[in-house]
């Protein structure tokens, strides 16, 4: 067995009035517990730092506040140096505002830190959902395609904590190719963090069936890549605007075995024995033997 202690950092909501050191801080204390539970990995969700502030809609510009310059920066340096004395590696999700010379490029990224403090890995969110210009029709505003250009990393897998880890932000996991890309790379455990609108903007669409939605889609991933999955929710009503909750840890078995139960900051754990992974991928889904590739060309070129 391999296990990695892993946890889910569920976050309640953050509000536009919140600062990001009052933000920061609620990390570190999610941080803390789950030192004390004995975890290696923290999963944090996506743009971890601020508000949905893509539910908003202003001139690109506007919105760089919401942004980071650098990681670390001033107001998550003290994330870093808490992770690092106390030896836990974690998946941090946020806005990058990167500097370059042919201009400025916005992402929407996670990280991935192992137990000393140091970046291992960088993922840019590349299924960017909503629209890019303000629609009139929609009762609340998705404006990803607005503020973040698409992730230019591809889906990649890095060897840390002792296995296999890869990264997906939100939309991504409701697209069976990134699942896959990674899953051709041995991937072991798939970190997700999200932040879902509880209501559609153009239709009625209950609310148990985002949620229904919301694990389907990491299951099956999980299943049928046979890879531990960990998706972790920033959640709760944020200005009015609700974020589903529904954190889960999904086992390559593609079984839910942990799961939080509010929409608040919330602290699940689970013992993830990366070896049990290969059963499968060595049985159902030995992609080797059983996928049959030259059938599959229409999904990459089209
Ligand atoms: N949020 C949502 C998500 O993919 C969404 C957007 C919700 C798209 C429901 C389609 C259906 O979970 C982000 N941030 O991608």
């Amino acid at each position: 067995t391999r296990i990695v202690r892993v946890g889910g950092a569920q976050m309640g909501p953050v509000a536009r009035s919140d600062t990001k050191e009052r933000t920061v801080e609620r990390l570190i204390a999610l941080l803390r517990a789950a030192h004390g539970r004995g975890c290696e990995l923290v999963v944090f969700p996506e743009l971890a730092l601020t508000t949905f502030f893509p539910r908003w809609y202003a001139e690109p510009g506007e919105m760089d506040g919401y942004f980071e310059t650098e990681m670390p920066g001033p107001a998550t340096r003290p994330l870093f140096e808490e992770a690092r004395r106390l030896g836990v590696g974690f998946y941090l999700g946020y806005a990058e505002l990167s500097v370059q010379a042919a201009g400025a490029r916005r992402f929407n990224t996670s990280i991935l830190v192992d137990g000393s403090g140091v970046i291992v890995g960088k993922y840019r969110k590349i299924h960017l959902p909503g629209h890019s210009d303000y629609e009139n029709e929609r009762r609340h505003q998705h404006l990803e395609k607005r503020y973040f250009e698409v992730g230019d990393t591809g889906f990649r897998v890095w060897d840390a904590f002792g296995g296999r880890v890869g990264m997906a932000i939100c939309n991504d996991r409701r697209w069976v190719e990134t699942y896959r890309v990674m899953g051709l790379q041995d991937v072991e455990i798939i970190l997700i963090g999200y932040n879902t609108p509880a209501a559609d903007s153009l239709s009625d669409e209950p609310e148990e069936l985002r949620m229904f939605h919301n694990h389907l889609t990491m299951q099956a991933g999980a299943y049928q890549n046979s890879t531990w999955v960990v998706g972790v929710a920033k959640a709760g009503i944020e200005d009015g605007h609700r974020l589903i909750g529904g954190s889960a840890i999904i086992a390559p078995t593609g079984e839910i075995v942990a799961q939080a139960s509010t929409d608040a900051d919330e602290l699940i754990v689970a013992d993830c024995d990366l070896d049990r992974c290969h059963y499968y991928r060595a049985n159902i889904f030995n992609f080797a033997r059983h996928r049959r590739p030259e059938f599959y060309q229409r999904i990459v070129s089209q």
